[in-house]
């Protein structure tokens, strides 16, 4: 039996899962659904929640498990223990970037009538982008103090913590604000599609998708 990938049809969580599993040459279905499918569909999810991963053994839920699972199962170049260490410290530091994005972003608009889609909308967009603004100097931070290279962390190796830096280069570009992007993880963001077939199919494949349903 194959493996199925299941979230919604944006990035959220489920880009850094779809991106390891491209990056490392796993064959997955990628089963997207509307916001408008979740109500039915939550009922049978073990957390009630998403993403989920349904592979032969284990259906795995949390996104950092799956993504643990893809790095695991995937062929990304082997590191040593200083390169992984390395990629380990860009990764939490983009993790961290993340959260600090999206549960500002989710909080804000919680704080507003549901029936006010708009100023919702609105609320969670500007909290995003003045959050990410704030964040993004633990980027420029974390790469100086693991000396990455100017087109990947470890040289000619692609790791997990470069696709975290592709990710927090989408995350940029849907807020508009790609410039504010320390140059270093630009460079990368730049360089590494061209250089890897599997993250260039991805980033063709994912070209419309939006990062948020807002
Ligand atoms: N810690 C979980 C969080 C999962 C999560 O919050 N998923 C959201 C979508 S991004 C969800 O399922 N929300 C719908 C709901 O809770 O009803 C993970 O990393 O996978």
């Amino acid at each position: 039996m194959g493996v199925e990938f299941i979230y919604f049809d944006f990035h959220g969580l489920g880009v850094m899962p779809r991106m390891v599993m491209a990056a490392g040459g796993i064959e997955f279905t990628d089963n997207r659904f509307s916001m408008a499918q979740w109500g039915e569909l939550k009922k049978t999810m073990p957390l009630g929640q998403v993403p989920l991963l349904k592979t032969d053994g284990l259906d795995i839920n949390q996104s950092n498990a799956i993504i643990n699972w893809a790095v695991r199962n995937g062929d990304l170049p082997k590191l040593s223990c200083e390169e992984a260490s390395k990629s380990d410290m860009v990764v939490e530091t983009c993790r961290e970037v993340f959260n600090g994005v999206r549960l500002p972003a989710f909080g804000a608009m919680m704080a507003i009538a549901e029936d006010k889609k708009e100023e919702r909308a609105a609320a969670f967009r500007d909290t995003a982008k003045a959050k990410l603004t704030e964040q993004l100097p633990k980027i420029e931070t974390i790469l100086k103090h693991v000396g990455a290279g100017k087109e990947s962390i470890n040289a000619e190796k692609l790791c997990l913590g470069d696709l975290y830096l592709l990710n927090i280069g989408l995350l940029a570009y849907d807020l508009g604000l790609c410039d504010s992007v320390p140059a270093a993880a630009m460079s990368i963001n730049k360089a590494t599609p061209d250089k890897n077939d599997r993250v260039a199919a991805f980033f063709i494949k994912e070209k419309d998708t939006k990062y948020f349903p807002f």
